[in-house]
């Protein structure tokens, strides 16, 4: 089997993939990393990630980016821990489909509350990017809260991937106090994931990890 790292700032959307190891039930070894520190640029990472973001994982090694294709890849290398959906081609097309619109999608609007300046640094631009973002997002959280209409989980009665990205997302919505007290299926989905084990070891190790970051130099 190959040896595995996984690089993830707390709080992060590598809590995805963190989550889907941890499902999986894999041996890997946590390298968390002080986003706010800028940890992430640091030469040495740059050297791993040149995107200097999170997640990544290393496969033996190599250097794997973006939550979707490390999500595919965890998929197919951990079956039995059914990910993501395997073996009928429109399944799996579909499942793809809503993963590749939480970070293209979901994550995109949602992103710029916590850097505002980074889309426009016009002065006094903050408030409209935030409201702009706040609009999409709104959307989006409506279209996941049709997605889990009547499911059990994303896709159905099957857990994948796809609900820990989903996860993340309402995590950081809680974070920035964004109104989420339309969302009713959303907020069961989120509290029947916060009781899901992998979820709390995730979680339990990106609490340790992180006030463990904040104490070091
Ligand atoms: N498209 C990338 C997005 C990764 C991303 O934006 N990661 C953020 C954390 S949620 C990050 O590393 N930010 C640090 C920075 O931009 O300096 C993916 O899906 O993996």
């Amino acid at each position: 089997m190959a040896k595995l790292t996984l690089y993830f700032g707390p709080g992060a959307c590598s809590l995805v993939p963190h989550i889907a190891l941890e499902e999986a039930g894999v041996a890997f070894e946590p390298k968390p990393l002080a986003l706010r520190k800028g940890q992430q640029r640091s030469p040495e990472y740059l050297a791993l990630n040149p995107e200097g973001k999170v997640p990544l994982l290393l496969v033996d090694g190599r250097p794997l980016t973006e939550n979707v294709a490390i999500a595919v890849y965890l998929a197919k290398s951990f079956p039995a821990a059914k990910l993501l959906p395997m073996g009928d081609p429109e399944a799996e097309a579909q499942a793809i489909s809503l993963l590749s619109w939480c970070a293209s999608g979901v994550h995109t609007r949602i992103g710029p509350f916590f850097g505002p300046q980074r889309l426009c640094d016009l002065p006094d631009s903050a408030d409209n990017v935030k409201k702009l973002a706040g609009e999409d997002t709104a959307k989006n959280f409506a279209l996941i809260e049709k997605q889990l209409s009547g499911k059990q989980w994303a896709l159905g009665d099957q857990w994948s991937i796809i609900d820990a990205y989903f996860f993340v997302f309402w995590r950081w919505a809680n974070f920035l106090k964004i109104d989420v007290s339309a969302y009713s299926n959303y907020a069961k989905h989120a509290a029947k994931m916060a009781e899901r084990p992998s979820v709390k070891r995730a979680l339990a190790r990106e609490t340790e990890a992180s006030a463990a970051l904040e104490k070091a130099a």
